[in-house]
């Protein structure tokens, strides 16, 4: 069966005007309501990654999440951090994360690789090229899937190179980041690329901009419910592909997506 991470954003622009604790409740209640909504991994952030986002302090970053992790964890769900910032990660798995969710694979933060390796968590290493100030500059490609594996590669001997067991990496082409439009789908079409690295594979692809600019000429026009439907889509094909787990918002849409799949399959 293939795994639905849910995301768990503890940002304020995820959560409205609340307090602080109003938030971490609501970050909580919202990551339970995902775990009964069949999730199998809970993911929580607490700085965007968006295009064009600011970036926070650790510190902010770590005022946020924590409380929600212990929560979290603290209620048997399996947590993973997703986090660029290598102390983040170690009090998150200080506080019971088994996974740390590192988007730029390492690149972001020198230090990354040794919390991890000395932390015993499973590291999922996204494919990167710079922070999201700058990644569409960087979005260069001639054979996309082809170039992402070569680099998650790069990452993956790096992170045996820190001391990481080849067991404990998933990996995944990053879409959406340092990839613009039609070069998601180019990547996503040449999964296998990914696949045949070796690690589980986990796909995001969640209310991302090339969904919605697939779905009209003007991307803001999309709604959220549009985007959640078509994340679904993706979701299902990643899953017939072979992808370990898809990463998303909308739980539930996915989680029956993913069991037509599965029927389908036999
Ligand atoms: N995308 C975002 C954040 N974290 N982590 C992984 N492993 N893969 C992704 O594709 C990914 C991620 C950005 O999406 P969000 O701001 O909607 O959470």
């Amino acid at each position: 069966m293939t795994g639905i991470w849910g995301i768990v954003n503890v940002t304020p622009d995820s959560f409205s005007d609340g307090g602080r604790y109003l938030d971490v409740d609501r970050a909580v209640a919202h990551g339970l309501r995902l775990r009964e909504q069949g999730a199998t991994v809970l993911d929580v952030g607490g700085e965007s990654t968006r295009p064009g986002a600011e970036r926070v302090g650790a510190d902010v970053e770590q005022q946020r999440v924590l409380p929600v992790i212990e929560q979290l964890v603290a209620a048997g769900v399996p947590v993973s951090i997703d986090t660029l910032d290598a102390s983040t990660a170690a009090a998150a798995v200080q506080a019971g994360a088994r996974i740390v969710n590192d988007v730029s694979g390492g690149l972001a933060d020198p230090e990354m690789r040794a919390v991890v390796a000395a932390s015993g968590a499973d590291y999922a290493i996204g494919h990167w090229r710079g922070f999201s100030d700058d990644m569409y500059a960087r979005a260069e490609y001639r054979r996309p899937a082809r170039e992402v594996a070569g680099e998650l590669k790069e990452r993956m001997g790096e992170a045996a190179a820190a001391g990481i067991a080849p067991s404990r990496l998933i990996v995944d082409p990053g879409i959406g980041f340092a990839k613009a439009g039609v070069q998601n789908w180019d990547v996503l079409r040449g999964l296998d690329e990914i696949l045949a690295l070796g690690p589980r594979v986990l796909i995001g692809t969640s209310r991302k901009r090339f969904i919605a600019e697939t779905l009209d000429a003007d991307p803001a026009r999309v709604t959220e419910d549009r985007r959640d439907l078509a994340t679904a889509v993706t979701s299902a094909l990643a899953a017939r592909a072979g992808v370990w787990a898809v990463r998303v918002h909308h739980v539930a849409a996915t989680r029956d997506a993913l069991a037509v799949a599965h029927a389908w399959e036999g």
